[in-house]
């Protein structure tokens, strides 16, 4: 299998206990797979790590976001990387160590397949409080309704943040509804979702066990669950 014309996005926000082991893990069990590292002005050393990787394996690029007065946000990263990439799929994925690299083949396969959008699916969460699951719970259903409501597209895990597209596909969808990604949200792939009409394209799911993070610590919050409201009216 070639991995050539794939490119792994990792938006990183203080990732640099995480990154060496998920570059090297990538780069050994997919040689030639692009990496490109989009950072929104980490703290520790994030971005020495990813040049340091770079200069080990070779093809992983990193974006400085803050040096280049970007805009802080995750889906804006995202976004930033889709970009920048120059492969025919990319996948995103988080740099924490969440999302297991050995997926990253199967959801190659599935683009490769002919799948415009693959989505890890999470089988498992770590044990949330009570509170939390309430509120995951809630904005999913409305998620959910408010792609029904619109005949968009949907999928086994909306608001996953592991998935592959076609990169035409989304550069094509993003450039026409611009003003209905939501920069500082933590969805890039609902704000996909919403702007594509029901069953017009295949999206398929790929299930994996979600981990619960090693180093450092989630950076989403109340924040998220406003920008995610704004997704929804977007
Ligand atoms: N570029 C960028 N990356 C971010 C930002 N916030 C979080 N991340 C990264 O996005 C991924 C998911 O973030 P995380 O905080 O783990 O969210 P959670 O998994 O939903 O709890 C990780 O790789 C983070 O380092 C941000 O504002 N900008
Ligand atoms: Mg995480």
């Amino acid at each position: 299998m070639q991995y050539k014309e794939f490119t792994v996005i990792l938006p990183t926000l203080n990732e640099g206990r995480n990154i060496p082991e998920l570059i090297s893990n990538l780069k050994k069990r997919y040689r030639e797979i692009e990496i490109i590292v989009a950072d929104d002005g980490s703290k520790d050393n994030t971005i020495d790590e990813a040049i340091r990787m770079n200069k080990k394996y070779g093809n992983v690029k990193v974006i400085d976001r803050k040096k280049m007065g970007r805009e802080k946000g995750l889906t804006a990263s995202v976004i930033d990387g889709i970009k920048r990439s120059r492969t025919k799929y990319v996948i995103v994925m988080d740099a924490d160590l969440q999302h297991p690299y050995q997926v990253v083949g199967k959801i190659a396969d599935r683009l490769l397949d002919g799948d415009k959008i693959a989505v890890g699916i999470r089988a498992e969460v770590e044990n949330w409080p009570f509170y939390r699951k309430f509120v995951s719970k809630s904005l999913i259903i409305i998620g959910y309704a408010v792609l029904f409501l619109r005949r968009s597209q949907s999928c086994g895990d909306i608001f996953s943040g592991f998935f592959g597209v076609d990169r035409e596909f989304f550069m094509n969808v993003y450039s026409r509804n611009k003003n209905r990604f939501v920069g500082r949200g933590f969805k890039v792939l609902y704000d996909l979702l919403k702007c594509v009409k029901r069953d017009s394209i295949q999206v398929s799911d790929v299930p994996y066990v979600f981990k619960n993070r090693k180093f450092g610590e989630s950076k989403a919050g109340a924040k998220q669950v406003l920008d995610l409201l704004k997704s929804f009216a977007s």
